[in-house]
């Protein structure tokens, strides 16, 4: 059980996550979602189909991309917020690095902090998710967005991303934290090839053995793409669902997706059999 201020997410079942990025840029879905009601329409839409907790963004963290200062993300992103919170029930989660972001989305009723940098590029963010008991997502990264593509190496992927995630489990915990609030994500396609993705994906068990919940995002990533032939990201929709289904079978707890219809069936199905 996840315990937020909209109420607990139960990680009893696998978990569906909605992704809604209030950005211009986004891989996916950048563009569609910065008009307020938009992305209420959408939030209503994915909770409709099954999502359980809806994840916003307001700046893109796909390979090359140049960061935004904290205002402009703020200016993207609190009016989405307040439209989105008026429009759903379900906890919000906010995809952040930065604490004033994350301050001013608490205050506007976000609920989880999603830190793509497990708090290491801003010091007063796990102190801020101790502070205000709020559940935080520490994600696996090498590099930064910038240059994370570039050439990524690792001797063994998935020993490497443990040690990191145990690491920063421990500096949240140090932060005063609960460790019922941790949420760690081994960070697909954030500094790996698609040969490092599929060990982790193929080995994500011992990422679930850390013994903190587990999430997952590789909804419509480039390594899906590529595994496929180089396939346009709108088309990528049944290689996530192979993805969603061996995750699943490894125990992760939350899946971060595009399509909500789509993946809560292939959750149902993978569930019910494992
Ligand atoms: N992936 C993206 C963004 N945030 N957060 C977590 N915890 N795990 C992920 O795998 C993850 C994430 C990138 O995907 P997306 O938001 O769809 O695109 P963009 O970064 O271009 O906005």
């Amino acid at each position: 059980m996840l315990r937020t201020r909209s109420g607990p997410v139960n990680l009893g079942r696998v978990a569906i996550v909605g992704i809604l990025n209030a950005t211009p840029d986004s891989f996916s879905d950048g563009g569609l979602h910065m008009d307020p009601a938009r992305a209420a329409a959408a939030a209503v839409a994915m909770v409709g189909e099954g999502a359980v907790m809806l994840d916003l963004g307001a700046e893109s963290t796909r390979p090359g991309a140049t960061p935004v200062a904290a205002d402009e993300e703020l200016r993207r992103l609190l009016p989405v917020l307040r439209a989105v919170r008026s429009a759903v029930r379900v906890p919000l989660s906010v995809d952040t690095t930065k604490a004033a972001v994350a301050r001013a989305a608490l205050d506007e009723g976000a609920d989880v902090v999603n830190d793509i940098s497990a708090g290491r590029l801003d010091p007063h963010l796990l102190p801020l998710c101790a502070r205000t008991r709020t559940p935080v997502v520490l994600m696996h990264m090498q590099g930064t967005p910038a240059t994370m593509q570039r050439d990524p190496r690792y001797t063994d992927v998935v020993a490497e991303v443990a040690k990191f995630l145990t690491e920063r489990a421990r500096a949240a915990l140090d932060a005063g934290v609960s460790p019922d609030a941790i949420v760690v994500d081994p960070g697909f396609g954030f500094g790996k090839t698609v040969e490092h993705n599929c060990f982790l994906l193929r080995r994500l068990d011992e990422i679930v053995a850390l013994g903190y919940p587990v999430l997952v995002g590789m909804s419509r990533k480039g390594f899906v793409g590529k595994l496929l032939g180089d396939r346009p990201t709108h088309d990528r929709v049944h290689g996530t669902a192979a993805a969603v289904a061996l995750a699943v079978k490894a125990g992760t707890r939350l899946v971060r997706v595009h399509d909500v219809a789509a993946m809560r069936d292939v959750v149902a199905v993978a569930e019910a059999v494992g």
